[in-house]
């Protein structure tokens, strides 16, 4: 037995690696192995032999063990020190670059347009992109036969043969939001309604889905001149100039009378636009009294209400703002262009119409 200990303690003694200590182990403790052989002599043994080797062969198959497990735990130490030894890890390196991403100009413009009129008392409305031709057409005071349903190159949904629901369209305007409203608040309302629109059309001024903002005044007694104060307080503030000039220009819309068109002083020097001089003007803007029909549609009494209404082009006007040549490069997601004409998260839109940071 004491040659049996010091055989398998010189060799757990002299084990190289986590493997050879395993098959250490089972040559002497496994099932199989010379310790527990040993063990199954006892049975041929008197009792008296049988109390002497008993609890030797228990004490040599405990030191085994410990031995084993001693030494496992050396390897591992020793294999993480050799390891430590050899990976390092040089923490005064910078970090890899990431790139961030960037608020495209057409959110940012949102954001500013929509802090100018939150100032003025607007609150913002939204509402579904997929529009029933009621709310689109009908309500606004264009009837099936009218040219401006022609004219705005309307989505229809498909429709299956035998579907009786109403035909529905992309709404080619965020006016439908503002029936919506209307008719779930009533009269007075002060509200801005941004979102998506979209009309078939496609060329250098004109993508498929643009961006459009409309506002919406109701009360006793909204007049042209509420509608002039408003819009030249949101140019100035907007372009950043004190007292840009407007000019207003008869036109026509079935939803409004009468109706306005608005254009900002510009210049064009060398092929450069300058907002806010010279005696150029840019159309920017149509506006004008939200029609007696259409109040009637949207359920307010146009005995008792009425306002002022506007809408203009997002992607038009962050244009003109910030220099943006090409329309259609909006919505390429070509990331150089995100990168440079995009804003970082913390350049906020302030009231003033510019930004921070
Ligand atoms: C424009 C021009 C003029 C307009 C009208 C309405 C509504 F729903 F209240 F009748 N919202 N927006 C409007 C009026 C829009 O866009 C060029």
């Amino acid at each position: 037995m004491d040659d049996l200990r010091q055989k398998y303690l010189d060799a757990i003694a002299g084990a190289a690696d986590e493997n050879s200590l395993e098959d250490l182990r089972v040559q002497a403790v496994g099932k199989k192995g010379e310790v527990s052989l040993k063990m199954r002599e006892l049975g041929k043994m008197t009792p008296e032999e049988r109390q002497v080797a008993g609890p030797k062969l228990n004490a040599l198959k405990d030191e085994i063990s410990s031995a084993l497990s001693a030494k496992k735990a050396a390897l591992g130490d020793a294999a993480l020190d050799a390891r430590l030894a050899t990976e390092w890890l040089d923490v005064t390196l910078p970090g890899r670059p990431r790139r961030t991403g960037t608020i495209h100009p057409v959110s940012q413009v949102t954001e500013e347009v929509t802090a100018i009129f939150a100032d003025m008392g607007f609150a913002v409305a939204e509402g579904p992109q997929i529009e029933s031709d009621w709310y689109n057409f009908d309500a606004l005071n264009i009837p099936s036969h009218h040219p401006a349903r022609a004219e705005m190159d309307t989505f229809y949904m498909h429709r299956e043969d035998g579907d009786n629901r109403p035909p529905h369209v992309l709404r080619t305007h965020t006016s439908p939001v503002q029936i919506r409203h209307m008719q779930d608040n009533g009269a007075p309302c002060r509200i801005i309604a941004p979102g998506r629109v979209y009309r078939a059309d496609y060329d250098q001024t004109h993508t498929p889905m643009f961006h459009q903002i409309e506002g919406l005044a109701i009360d006793k007694d909204i007049s042209m001149a509420n509608l002039k104060w408003v819009l030249e307080e949101f140019f100035a503030a907007f372009f950043e100039i004190d007292g840009i000039k407007t000019r207003f220009r008869a036109s026509h819309f079935p939803f409004t009378e009468p109706s306005a068109e608005v254009d900002i002083q510009c210049s064009w020097v060398d092929g450069q636009l300058k907002i806010g001089e010279g005696d150029d003007w840019m159309e920017v803007l149509g506006s004008g009294m939200v029609h007696p029909k259409v109040l009637t549609a949207a359920g307010v009494d146009p005995e008792e209400w009425q306002g002022f209404a506007f809408g203009m082009g997002i992607d038009r006007i962050a244009m003109l703002k910030y220099g943006i040549p090409d329309l259609r490069a909006f919505f390429d997601s070509d990331l150089r262009w995100l990168r440079h004409y995009g804003f970082g998260a913390l350049q906020q839109p302030n009231l003033h119409g510019g930004v921070s940071g």
